[in-house]
Formats: structure tokens, C-alpha cells, sequence
């Protein structure tokens, strides 16, 4: 089997400050964090950016000056700026950075849908800010806007304009058939690095079954021309990607998408899931690869190209 790509997505848009005090919020703590996952054998960083006052999702350029730089100068992880930042925010917004910073990689979310988070309100907390508990509850009501005049700006300003390649996020089987229209249209080039999305209440769920029907429809659109990489949310992260490991993928770990580290057990970094996914693929026969060998799979820029 060949060499398999561990990305870590650092602090994300998903979770809120009160649900552990291991999120990084700061710069400094992205920095700190996101540097630690490479050392692990992270090579791939995904970034959102957070307000470090109040620890809110944040797609303010200031913000990920707070740390972009250290991580470009500090380790040679690949960057890959989400363009998802928070459903709440318009494309504009969650633009911004991106456009500014150019990076080598970036997030591309392949359709419209729910992105419901309320679930996490079952638990008593006592919230550490006011804004927590009415963004949890708003997400009842709240779609996550990605039309195809959205992703065709997105590809045009990121890919065609700054020459970043993307981490295709595909939340549904139906995401797959609108990245092929993509492809279709002349608008990306292979290698694509398919990211498969499992556990977010609005599209599919972690079923292992799900996992194969992606592989065989995929297969199917995009023949020897794609990777797959799998993330799951919450508990079911590391049995999930354990599957697509062994099945020849490759895995996201982070705290964007499960606070853990074992069932009811919060992870201490970042760094702590990176350790523990990098064994068990060690262990099945996989061997973990650098930045350099993913920038040369993936056909990447390279990181003197990203205005940081
Ligand atoms: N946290 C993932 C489920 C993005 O940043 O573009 C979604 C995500 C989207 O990573
Ligand atoms: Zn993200």
C-alpha cells in the first residue's frame, strides 16, 4: 500500500470554547498546537481562524496573521486554509483570508446543505461566553451556502487566479457527482484530493457501509485520478478512519472535528490524535508521508508561493 496523508484541522468552527479547554483559540495557541501535529507527522494543517477575545469563528485576515506566519516559518506542513470558515458567514467573508494569504491548499465544501450543531446542547455547561449557546441554537435553522456559482468563484479567485489545489469536501454522494461536473467543465486538474465527511447532523452518516458506497462511486467518476481521505466527527473519528486506513485512504484527525481522544476522554492537542492515528496506521502498514512527498502526489506550489 502506499504512503498515506494525516491532516490535522486544528480548531475549526464547530466546537465552542466551553466544550474544552484544549481548543486552541489564540494565535499563539494555533501556532503552538498546529507546529506540535506536524512534529506528530501531520502534513497537511487545515486553518480556521478564531477571535481571540472571545473565541469565536473568526475569518478576519488580523486573525490568521496571528499565526499563519509562525506556522509558515516554523514548520514545512502543508497550509490549507478552509474557505468553509463558519456556515454563518457570508462567502465574502470566508473569502478574505484565503485571497490574501494565496496558500498551496484550501477547502472547498461541495454543496448546500444543513450543518446542524444543536445536538450539542444535551449537555449541561456552564458557558464560558454569551455568544456559545445562541450560535448552537441557531443552527436549527441554518444552511451552509455552497451553490455552484459559489464554488465556480471560489475555483476561479483560489485555483485559476492564486494556484491553490483543494480538499474537495464531500458530505454526501451527491457531492461527488458535483465535483465530476466540475472536473467536467474544465475547472480542476487530477489528482483530486477527495476529503469524505461523515458525522455532521446534514449529511451522511458514519456508517462504514457509507464509506464504501463513497469508494465505489468514486472509483466510477474519477477512475485512477483521485485520493480519498476520510474524517468523521466526534466519537466516531478514529474507528472511522482506522477503516480508511486499512482500506488504502487517508485520514484527518483535529479538534475542528472531535474534542477526544478516547470515548468520554478529551484530547489534550491536536498533537495527541495525530500521535495516536499515526501508530494505528503504523501499525497497519502504512507508512506516514512527508510534505514534500505530498506536495509532489498532490502537485502542489510550494510554500514559497503563499504570501505569509
Ligand atoms: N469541519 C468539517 C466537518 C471547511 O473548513 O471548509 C468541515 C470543514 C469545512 O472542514
Ligand atoms: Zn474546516
Amino acid at each position: 500500500m502506499s504512503g498515506i496523508i494525516i491532516t490535522c484541522a486544528l480548531t475549526g468552527s464547530i466546537h465552542t470554547p466551553s466544550m474544552s479547554p484544549h481548543l486552541p483559540i489564540t494565535g499563539a495557541d494555533i501556532a503552538q498546537q498546529g507546529l506540535a501535529a506536524a512534529q506528530a507527522g501531520a502534513s497537511i494543517l487545515h486553518l480556521h481562524a478564531r477571535d481571540p477575545m472571545t473565541g469565536q469563528p473568526s475569518a478576519a485576515l488580523d486573525h490568521f496573521n496571528g499565526f499563519v506566519p509562525a506556522l509558515a516559518r516554523g514548520t514545512d506542513a502543508i497550509l490549507n486554509l478552509s474557505t468553509g470558515g463558519s456556515a454563518v458567514m457570508t462567502l465574502e467573508e470566508r473569502l478574505a483570508a484565503p485571497m490574501a494569504i494565496a496558500p498551496e491548499m484550501a477547502s472547498l465544501n461541495m454543496g448546500t446543505m444543513n450543518f446542524a450543531l444543536y445536538p450539542m446542547l444535551g449537555k449541561d455547561r456552564d458557558w464560558l461566553h454569551g455568544w456559545e449557546k445562541p450560535f448552537l441554537e441557531g443552527t436549527d435553522d441554518l444552511v451552509f451556502k455552497n451553490t455552484p456559482r459559489d464554488l465556480t468563484r471560489i475555483l476561479t479567485a483560489l485555483g485559476q487566479e492564486r494556484g491553490a489545489r483543494f480538499e474537495f469536501e464531500c458530505y454526501d454522494l451527491s457531492h461527488l457527482y458535483m465535483l465530476r461536473h466540475f472536473v467536467d467543465r474544465g475547472f480542476i486538474q487530477p489528482p483530486y484530493f477527495i476529503q469524505f465527511v461523515f458525522g455532521v447532523l446534514g449529511g451522511m452518516g458514519p456508517d462504514p457501509e457509507n464509506l464504501s458506497h463513497m469508494v465505489r462511486i468514486s472509483d466510477k467518476l474519477f477512475g485512477d485520478d483521485y485520493l480519498f481521505s476520510v474524517l468523521a466527527a466526534g466519537r466516531y473519528q478514529m474507528p472511522l478512519i482506522s477503516i480508511a486506513a486499512a482500506m488504502g485512504g487517508h485520514v484527518r484527525v483535529g479538534l475542528e472535528d472531535s474534542l477526544t481522544i478516547a470515548r468520554g476522554q478529551l484530547a489534550c492537542s491536536n498533537a495527541e490524535q495525530v500521535e495516536k492515528i499515526r501508530e494505528i496506521v503504523e501499525r497497519l502498514g502504512r507508512v506516514v508521508m512527508t510534505p514534500h512527498q505530498v506536495r509532489a502526489t498532490l502537485g502542489l506550489k510550494g510554500a514559497r508561493n503563499i504570501n505569509a
